[in-house]
């Protein structure tokens, strides 16, 4: 983008939505049957706009953000303090939005918007704008606790079939080692990972240990999300590597986890980190130190699903991330065309500009809950 050519921003659309997933999600924190998501849509002055998702959920459960936390520390303190910072690039969002503490899921929405909006004005796509060079993503699936171990082999015999390249399963405390051992007996060689949502403690060491029996590719997040001494202390009494997900809020976190040696490979997250370039931040750092990254999923519709396809076209995104098909989701997602992966287990990131995908605004309409319209202009 040229010099002169600095966005000018006009407006904020904040519209909420509300969508059933057609299956139940079920981690170690809780259950999700229907998404509350925001969407942010960025205006410029010439009407020329960009989405962004917010990737809170519905209960603060994940983390300590909701959908209605977030919509209050947008239009209370996000959008006044973009105005204030007279914002003209997409990377001046971050810092314009540096006071607000925490709350990353709400800011992370309206920068990816930005950058949107920014990479559509440049004529770009928004992959390409990010620096992203992967033709294609390699996509694995998180499934979710199943009522019996019976329908979880089921659910992975569906994704081994339509071509995912990792399993991932999520465990709880009582349901873990049994799941991966009835996966292992059935499939010895895939990629398998299993993922706790923190509901582990170090007195839990023996039960790593046994998992390190079934070659698995990693343990994502068993500890509290702010203990880094305890999962470094966990990591050197293990072989399998652990990732990192809700401990990893920005790069500084990265840094830290990786000299104390609390993991040895992270999963970045848009929202989680708070947009894209704390995300680039992450990475080229995991960079620098060979540590792989890949794209975690908070059960997107299809704007954060394509934001996250953006992302994961970044040079250091070598393993599978959890970004996986609208179908698996969505009756019918609120992009078009819907994100598909080839029988192969990949996405090929959108040729067009922006996001790459079409936003179907009747769609939005029909599920909107509420909407807030905001002046930006300085
Ligand atoms: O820990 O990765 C997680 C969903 C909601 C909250 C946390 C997580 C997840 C997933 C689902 O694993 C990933 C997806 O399919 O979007
Ligand atoms: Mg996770």
């Amino acid at each position: 983008m040229s010099s002169e050519n600095v966005i000018h921003l006009e407006r904020l659309e904040l519209t909420e939505i509300e969508m059933p997933l057609k299956w139940p999600f079920e981690t170690s924190f809780g259950r999700t049957t229907r998404r509350r998501i925001i969407i942010a849509k960025v205006f410029d002055r010439d009407g020329a706009a960009g989405y962004g998702e917010c990737t809170a959920s519905e209960d603060p459960f994940y983390n300590h953000e909701t959908a209605d936390t977030a919509w209050l520390i947008i239009v209370k303190y996000a959008a006044p303090l973009l105005v204030g910072a007279k914002v003209e690039r997409a990377a001046q969002v971050g810092d314009a939005l540096a006071r607000i503490r925490g709350n990353r899921m709400a800011k992370g929405a309206v920068e990816a918007a930005v950058w949107d909006l920014e990479a559509r004005a440049s004529n770009l796509p928004l992959w390409k704008h990010l620096g992203g060079t992967r033709a294609e993503i390699d996509c694995g699936v998180s499934i979710g606790l199943q009522e019996t171990p019976q329908k979880l082999l089921e659910k992975v015999d569906r994704e081994i079939s339509s071509g995912y390249q990792r399993i991932k399963i999520k465990i709880k405390p009582g349901r873990d080692l049994e799941l991966v051992k009835a996966i292992r007996a059935r499939y010895p060689a895939i990629l398998l990972s299993v993922d706790a949502n923190s509901a582990y403690t170090l007195s839990d060491v023996d039960l790593f240990k046994e998992l390190d029996q079934y070659n698995l590719l990693m343990i994502e997040q068993p500890l509290a999300p702010g203990d880094l001494v305890d999962h470094s202390k966990l990591q050197r009494q293990i072989v399998t590597p652990i990732c990192l997900d809700e401990s990893i809020i920005t790069e500084a976190d990265a840094r830290h986890a990786l000299e104390l040696g609390s993991c040895r490979i992270i999963n970045i997250k848009l929202g989680r980190v708070g947009g894209h370039a704390e995300a680039r931040r992450i990475h080229d750092h995991a960079v620098e130190r060979s540590i792989p990254v890949w794209c975690g999923g908070m059960l997107e519709a299809g704007i954060g699903r394509a934001h996250n396809i953006a992302m994961s076209t970044l040079s250091g995104f070598t393993l599978p991330g959890d970004v996986s098909a609208s179908e698996r989701y969505w009756e019918q997602d609120i992009i078009e065309p819907p994100v598909v992966v080839s029988r192969e287990g990949k996405i090929t990131p959108p040729a067009g500009a922006g996001i790459g995908y079409r936003v179907n605004e009747q769609r939005i309409e029909s599920l909107k809950v509420r909407r807030e319209e905001i002046s930006l202009r300085v």
